[in-house]
């Protein structure tokens, strides 16, 4: 692992800020320094899992990690091109999970590639996600999920969304480490994303299947 990601596994958050700063000094794109802050957490996520860390050193990761995103965020916005909106999306992590770093950062570049953005938040309860689908007529709803224990909120929403008779007119595409190509069968998805690029990617090409 390279030193960013080094500093962030050992939760050296001065070192992490101080090399952050070289790196942006050196124009390294916030996309890249983004990369390697994950790759560090990964690393925090690994040390938990194996009991070397506890609770508190994955809160104080993900503190650091925002802190940072603090930091870059304004740098992708002011990247944000002006002109029209390509198109809405309706995201949110779902019950049981409050994980929302990795979101954000999804949001943040969706906003620089000119979407507009509706962010429930985390923890959202089903209803809420078919509620703002209805009203706001989106065509993309994307869900966030973190947690293996919440596959089964992700089918829950996207068969809610069905139920309500929305299906037809929204591709739901969900996110989130645990999402692979087993949890997109299993919850009905559309598509999945374990990086915030591809999502974005996928987002741009349901819209411009809908203008052709
Ligand atoms: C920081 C962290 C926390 C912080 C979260 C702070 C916050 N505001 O988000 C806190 C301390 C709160 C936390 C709590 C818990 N956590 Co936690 N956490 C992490 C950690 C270390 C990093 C997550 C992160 O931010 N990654 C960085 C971001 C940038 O990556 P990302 O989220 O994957 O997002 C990217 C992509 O996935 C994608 N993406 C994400 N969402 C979406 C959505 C869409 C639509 C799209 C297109 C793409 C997309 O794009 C993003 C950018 O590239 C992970 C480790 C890991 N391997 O993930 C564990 C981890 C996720 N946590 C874990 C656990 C167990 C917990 C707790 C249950 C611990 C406990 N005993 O209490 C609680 C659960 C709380 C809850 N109910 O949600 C486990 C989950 C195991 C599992 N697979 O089920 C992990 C994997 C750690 C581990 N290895 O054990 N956690």
């Amino acid at each position: 692992m390279k030193e960013l990601a080094n500093a962030l596994r050992d939760l050296n958050e001065d070192k992490v800020h101080e090399l952050v700063d070289a790196k942006l000094a050196e124009k390294v794109s916030p996309i890249d320094i983004i990369n390697e802050c994950n790759e560090g957490i990964m690393a925090v996520g690994e040390l938990f899992a194996s009991e070397k860390y506890f609770l508190t050193e994955l809160m104080f990761s993900g503190e650091i990690m925002q802190s940072v995103m603090a930091k870059l965020e304004p740098l992708i916005a002011i990247k944000s091109a002006e002109g029209q909106i390509v198109g809405t999306v309706v995201i949110g992590t779902v019950a049981g999970d409050i994980h929302d770093i990795g979101k954000n950062i999804v949001i943040n570049l969706l906003r620089s590639h000119r979407f507009k953005v509706i962010d429930l938040g985390v923890d959202v309860p089903t209803e809420k996600f078919v509620d703002m689908v209805r009203t706001s007529g989106t065509k993309i709803l994307g869900l966030s999920a973190l947690l293996n224990t919440t596959y089964p909120e992700m089918k829950k929403v996207i068969d809610a969304i069905e139920t309500a008779g929305l299906r037809d007119q929204v591709k739901i595409i969900i996110g989130g480490t645990v999402t692979s190509e087993n949890v997109r069968d299993f919850t009905g998805a559309d598509a999945f994303a374990n990086d915030a690029i591809t999502g974005i990617n996928y987002c741009k090409s349901v819209y411009e299947s809908f203008s052709k």
